[in-house]
């Protein structure tokens, strides 16, 4: 039936092809044929006009697949091989349909699995930032960004400090959204009563510039619609005077009153200080110049209980954050590109994604543990 429906098409583009009264089709801007490697991707646009634009892929068995029904489409393939792509344009009851054949050939060097890069490394201040990666005199933001890749591909690990502070990660290749299953895992260095949840967004890189300034989309998780969680959360973090009179706290607690934040709610507290573990007592990124910092991400609900012997317990959610379960638990550090959504909420069908963000989202302290931060380990594709 399919191989039927593309041989229709073929024969009713040369009919189109031979018609005169439809629109202008030296405008479609889309050409006869392409070839592409498997896992990059094809980003194509016409200029005709039209009322509506319908692109579809056909697979050497004739599976159909419907891209796009806008102007721009984007084809990316996980298998070599040839396609037809059908390119079907309304326009004032009159329709066009381009047909283009693409062969997908195999990688010119093999792909890799994990991430190869850190596109941005943009910490909130916590604990382990100046530790996780280690300030050195001199450094910078690039610097640091450098270094922060340099310990991911070593399989090091790196903090994103308080709520907000976030990394975005990239690859080699597109990964693919394959129907049904999880595409990509995260590693962190959660352990059970430690779970230090980060919000994950995907993002594909539409416009093919290899940068992320492309749409971002949400892993929304099991607390996605859990009343207490706040989307489009802000804090603003206040860098602390240089010699400040410390605050003491409890048990550990150096300064309670170390990082001052405000929010967009109008609430406003502290990042704590505390000496429980070896870490530099700066918290504030020493790279930056900056006075304030403020970030914008989901803010999950806090996830602390006090345990009767005084320690605290930070409890998971269910599925669909990063550093939520321990990295031998590879199914549920797995995350399926089909629970992204847009910032309305919508679920949105990406066809693959190139790039990972992972923010840390808990604004709290707990006691001598002091601040919760996402801590990050690397991003593996799984369907390569
Ligand atoms: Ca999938
Ligand atoms: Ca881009
Ligand atoms: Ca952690």
């Amino acid at each position: 039936m399919k191989r039927i429906h593309l041989i229709t098409t073929i024969l009713s583009t040369i009919l189109l092809i031979g018609c005169h009264n439809g629109p202008d089709i030296t405008s479609i801007g889309v050409d006869d044929n392409y070839s592409v490697p498997r896992l990059q991707k094809l980003s194509l646009a016409t200029g005709a006009t039209g009322d509506s634009f319908r692109w579809e892929i056909i697979s050497e068995n004739g599976e159909v697949t419907l891209l796009s029904e806008d102007r721009e489409c984007i084809f990316v393939a996980e298998k070599r091989g040839n396609y037809s792509l059908i390119l079907t344009i309304e326009d004032g009851g009159e329709q066009i349909i381009q047909t283009s054949a693409i062969v997908v050939l195999p990688e010119e060097v093999e792909y890799k699995a994990k991430m190869i890069k850190v596109l941005e490394f943009n910490p909130a201040p916590g604990q382990f930032i100046n530790d996780l990666p280690e300030y050195e005199e001199g450094d910078t933001k690039e610097s640091t960004r450098k270094k922060t890749e340099q310990y991911l591909l070593n399989g090091s690990m790196v903090s994103l400090g308080s709520f907000g502070g976030y990394i975005v990660v990239g690859f080699d290749h597109t990964i693919i959204n394959r129907k049904g299953e999880k595409d990509f895992f995260l590693g962190s260095n959660a352990f059970t009563g430690s779970s230090e949840c980060g919000i994950v967004s995907v993002s594909l890189d539409r416009n093919n510039n290899g940068i992320a300034d492309d749409e971002w989309y949400e892993i929304a998780g099991s607390e996605y619609n859990n009343p207490e969680t706040i989307k489009n959360y802000q804090v603003t973090y206040y860098r602390p005077e240089e010699g400040k009179t410390p605050v003491p706290g409890g048990s550990g607690v150096v300064d309670k009153e170390y990082i001052k934040w405000i929010d967009n709610l109008g609430r406003e507290g502290y990042i704590e200080q505390n000496n429980f573990t070896n870490h530099s007592l700066e918290y504030w990124p020493q790279w930056s110049n900056a006075k304030e910092l403020t970030f914008t991400s989901t803010l999950l609900p806090e996830n602390y209980t006090i345990k009767s012997n005084g320690q605290y317990f930070l409890d998971k959610y269910a599925w669909g954050y990063a550093d939520n379960y321990p990295n031998r638990d590879k199914e549920n550090n797995s995350f399926d590109i089909s629970w992204a959504v847009n910032s309305n909420g919508e679920k949105v069908e990406l066809i693959g994604i190139d790039f990972i963000k992972v923010a840390t989202g808990l604004l709290q302290n707990c006691g001598q543990i002091g601040e919760t931060s996402t801590e990050f380990i690397g991003a593996e594709d799984l369907n390569l």
